[in-house]
């Protein structure tokens, strides 16, 4: 824990210890966006996250709990080697087993998509049933993207290929190639545009087994998270999101992460606003 203790944070989230020290829940920003395949940005994300979050108050009204409770600490951005995808990877991989072998969970807040990757596989190493609730408006199941298998269009692949694909559960999926239909009909639980309607049966199938729950904003439609890189029309609200989170607040949640939030295309901090609250709020309900 001393190396995250060591990382410089010039801003923490809401409410955030100012050491380790205690914390059960960690969180740590991931600015890499080397991968995406249409507008970069997300770098920023984590920044623009903890910027917004002195606009929310500690209470959810909607919880009735308040992050005055929750002992936390927010280790501030991972300093990876830009355009390094590899070693980035690896940074990132490295500070989430360092998180779980304290016993404490991780949060990661990205990123493009492409961090859940290297969080998923050291949760899983300390999880071996570990299954994950994916929350996206695309697929993300492709093996490779312009060549490259280490892409923000192959995240969820590499976890089903690592988890088994049954353990993964995909909402809200609006977008992919014809090849990623197939392979999710054979290999993963993926529902076609669905989360609400779809939540109470993937809540019975995970039932009390370890889960990481990923957030991509752009599950959301882009009239409620504009300042994303690939945006995709036909999304679900942002009370919609707020309700599945509550939904989920049960399940026995040992990792979670929100990325692609990108400030520079977010019309009035709007995005960052809807991140940050789901963050508030994943804080109160992992804080078990
Ligand atoms: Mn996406």
């Amino acid at each position: 824990m001393d190396r995250l203790a060591e990382m410089t944070a010039t801003l923490r989230f809401l409410g955030s210890q100012e050491t380790p020290e205690g914390a059960k829940i960690i969180i740590v920003g991931a600015p890499m966006d080397f991968t995406v395949s249409y507008r970069p940005g997300s770098r920023f994300g984590p920044e623009g996250i903890r910027n917004i979050s002195y606009g929310l108050e500690e209470f959810s009204f909607e919880l009735e709990k308040t992050l005055d409770d929750v002992r936390f600490f927010d280790a501030g951005d991972l300093e990876v080697p830009y355009g390094n995808v590899q070693r980035s990877l690896d940074m990132i991989e490295e500070a989430a087993e360092i998180i779980l072998k304290a016993g404490k969970k991780p949060i990661f807040l990205g990123g493009e998509h492409l961090i859940s990757w290297p969080v998923i596989k050291a949760v899983h190493r300390q999880y071996p049933d570990l299954s994950v609730i994916h929350f996206d408006a695309h697929a993300d199941l492709r093996e490779e993207y312009w060549g490259e298998t280490n892409s923000h269009a192959t995240v969820i692949g590499h976890a089903a290929r690592l988890l088994g694909g049954k353990n993964i559960y995909q909402l809200g999926i609006r977008s992919g190639s014809v090849e990623e239909l197939a392979w999710a009909r054979e290999n993963t639980n993926l529902y076609r545009a669905k989360v609400i309607e779809a939540l109470p049966e993937v809540i019975e199938a995970v039932g009390n087994r370890p889960v990481y729950i990923t957030i991509d904003i752009d599950v959301l439609d882009p009239a409620f998270a504009p300042g994303t890189g690939t945006p995709e029309a036909g999304g679900i609200s942002s009370r919609e999101m707020m309700e599945s989170l509550y939904m989920m607040k049960d399940l026995n949640i040992v990792g979670f992460d929100i990325v692609e939030v990108a400030p520079d295309y977010d019309i009035g901090k709007t995005t960052a606003f809807v991140a940050g609250k789901l963050l508030r709020e994943a804080l109160l309900i992992m804080n078990k």
